[in-house]
């Protein structure tokens, strides 16, 4: 693939890796999808033109920047075929309905009000008796807890306030008991500044193997290394005088990030991955897995990259030239070998750069995360905006039938670092059920595999939070203290309150005096149980073709077709809004076997949902 300049045509710098998905983010922030640069106009223009136009108003570096960074990527997109019609390889893990627990919050059982592994195994008949076939663990290492366990002291001792390694020998033996399978969280772009490696870095600059683990530069308490910010505001480095150096961190100031470049580094990741494994984990998933390569010597960032994306240096480390390097050595000396499986956590990154991680062609990784579809449009988490569920159709149909059929979806609304979609969704509560239930029936109907995050299965929205005084999150405290110097305290609360992570971080409500609205939430329960149930008992569900039927607005209908194994297909018709909208023209002999309303209407009502069953006897 020959390399762009600033006189490729827009149309064709679409068609590289990292351009399809640089051009596809600045399409969201206009509110439209990557398909606009298929358009005849805007396809033949190139940064020269857009130069030219843009004048003073855009720095000449910008696409410079962006074109040495899309130049990078020297992967071909081979066509991998449309995703939506191709027959996948069967798998535990696309089968699987995966449930999230953020340990920290799930189930306590010492009233420390923190949660622990005896709470998490007192809860494995519960979690089996909804259909979950899978847990995926948040850390549970031991850790000082500045990001909640992200911030790893010991990747082979158990955060004391959780427990113990025989109570975690204990879970997995439980949850295999179950079959259910159990996979934890490796986060391994950066350790806790209190990890033995990060201790021993700091005793000296020179003959000190560990101090290479890091990235330390030399430099003056002024003058720090370069530009790039944290992902939770300030400066992305510590100045340690002793030293006279900086150590860079992505995230909070106790998570310092990792020197991949060291192939003692990787070795240490790649053993520890190992020991887990050995001990009859089922895989992992990869805390910001895509971060771990850097761009050589750590450049600046752009600075119009920079303002914009308020993450100065992204270009250097988002998709760094060594990534696909480093996740296939891992792969094929830890999860390979174990027939673990694996799905990378990759922020900003979109489609073209997941599937060069994800095809079955490349052995790296089986699954990603993406966060497109997290907020609706240009919305950044902290806005104040109602989600519209017409921006998920468009995406959800975009990656079913562009991702290629050696890539497979994950299908998630909610996590750990996100406040509840059904509150982004619907500020009045009157709508929550509904909507929980048309988010369930969505996920679970779409073609790829379901993680469901815990209290999802109740409807549980987002949180009340009185003052800053109930904020914990590292992220949220630190954005407060940068946002007064722009609005008034008020203003940067109800800010906060928009995005904060602490929404999912609540302790769940188990016991029913918890519980307002106990019947709601059983209800809830009830409709997952029943939708997950349909799921798992339908090869068409798991396996089957998806084609839209309508995408109109405020409406989404699409048939899941046949896995040749079975007869049924299903018809599925959705409300996206408030707004009643026609119903579809159903196939003959159409059996409805869900809905989140207990009557029939001649329209569809808010956020309604009808799964069908038929015989397609085209
Ligand atoms: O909030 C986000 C996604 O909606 C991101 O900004 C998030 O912080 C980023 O995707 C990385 O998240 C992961 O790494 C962080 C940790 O705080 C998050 O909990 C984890 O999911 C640093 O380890
Ligand atoms: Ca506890």
């Amino acid at each position: 693939m020959n390399d762009i300049t600033k006189t490729t045509k827009l149309k064709d710098i679409y068609r590289t890796p990292i351009g399809h998905d640089i051009l596809s983010l600045i399409a969201k922030q206009i509110g439209k999808t990557g398909a606009v640069f298929k358009n005849p106009f805007i396809g033949n223009l190139t940064f020269a033109i857009i130069q030219k136009f843009a004048g003073k108003k855009v720095d000449s570096t910008l696409f410079d920047t962006l074109i040495s960074f899309i130049n990078s990527c020297k992967d071909e997109i081979t066509d991998f075929g449309n995703t939506a019609t191709s027959a996948p390889q069967p798998a535990w893990w696309k089968e699987a309905v995966f449930y999230q627990i953020y340990p920290r919050s799930f189930c306590d059982t010492n009233n420390d009000h923190i949660g622990d592994l005896p709470g998490i195994i007192s809860k494995l008949d519960y979690l089996h008796e909804l259909g979950v076939t899978a847990l995926w663990l948040s850390p549970i290492y031991d850790s000082p807890n500045d990001d909640n366990g992200y911030d790893i002291r010991d990747y082979k001792k158990i955060m004391h306030e959780f427990g113990t390694m025989e109570q975690f020998d204990t879970l997995l033996c439980e949850c295999h008991k179950r079959s259910m399978h159990l996979i934890m969280d490796l986060v391994v772009n950066h350790t806790s500044d209190e990890h033995e490696w990060f201790q021993k870095a700091l005793h000296s600059k020179t003959d000190n193997p560990y101090h290479e683990y890091y990235y330390f530069h030399d430099g003056s308490a002024e003058n720090q290394p370069n530009n790039w910010t944290s992902l939770f505001s300030g400066k992305a480095w510590n100045y340690y005088p002793e030293l006279g150096q900086y150590a860079l961190h992505l995230f909070s100031k106790k998570q310092m990030d990792l020197n991949w470049t060291n192939p003692s580094v990787r070795a240490a990741v790649i053993d520890m991955v190992n020991w887990w494994l050995d001990k009859g984990v089922d895989g992992f998933r990869m805390d910001v897995i895509t971060f771990i390569s850097k761009t050589a010597g750590l450049p600046d960032g752009n600075t119009t990259i920079g303002a914009m994306s308020k993450m100065y240096g992204l270009e250097h480390y988002i998709y760094g030239p060594h990534l696909h390097e480093y996740i296939r050595e891992l792969n094929e000396k830890a999860f390979a070998p174990h027939h673990a499986f694996s799905v990378g956590e990759a922020p900003v990154i979109g489609m073209s750069m997941s599937r060069l991680l994800t095809n079955e062609s490349r052995k790296e990784l089986n699954m990603v995360f993406n966060f497109d579809a997290l907020e609706s449009g240009a919305h950044q988490r902290f806005d104040i905006y109602n989600y519209d569920l017409n921006y998920y159709r468009t995406y959800v149909i975009d990656w079913m039938e562009q991702y290629g059929s050696g890539s497979w979806m994950s299908l998630f609304f909610d996590n750990h670092d996100n406040p509840r979609m059904i509150s982004k969704i619907e500020k009045d509560a009157s709508y929550h059920t509904v909507l929980a239930e048309l988010l369930c029936a969505m996920q679970l109907t779409l073609r790829g595999t379901p993680f469901i995050y815990q209290g999802d299965e109740w409807g549980i929205p987002n949180h009340s939070f009185s003052s800053m005084q109930d904020i914990t999150d590292v992220e949220s405290r630190n954005l407060y203290e940068t946002l007064l110097s722009k609005m008034n305290p008020q203003e940067a609360f109800t800010k906060i309150c928009a995005g904060t992570r602490d929404h999912a971080r609540i302790l769940l409500p188990w016991t029913p005096a918890e519980r307002e609205q106990q019947s709601a939430k059983e209800e809830v329960f009830c409709f997952y149980k029943k939708m997950i149930s349909i799921r798992t008992k339908s090869p068409s569900l798991l396996y089957g073709t998806f084609s839209v039927v309508s995408k109109k607005k405020n409406r989404f209908f699409y048939i899941r077709s046949p896995y040749p194994s079975e007869s049924y297909s299903y018809f599925i018709e959705c409300a996206l809004s408030r707004k009643q909208v026609h119903k579809a023209k159903l196939p003959p002999d159409a059996e409805l076997v869900l809905s989140n309303y207990k009557t029939r209407s001649k329209r569809l009502r808010a956020y309604e949902i009808n799964v069908y069953r038929f015989i397609d006897r085209r």
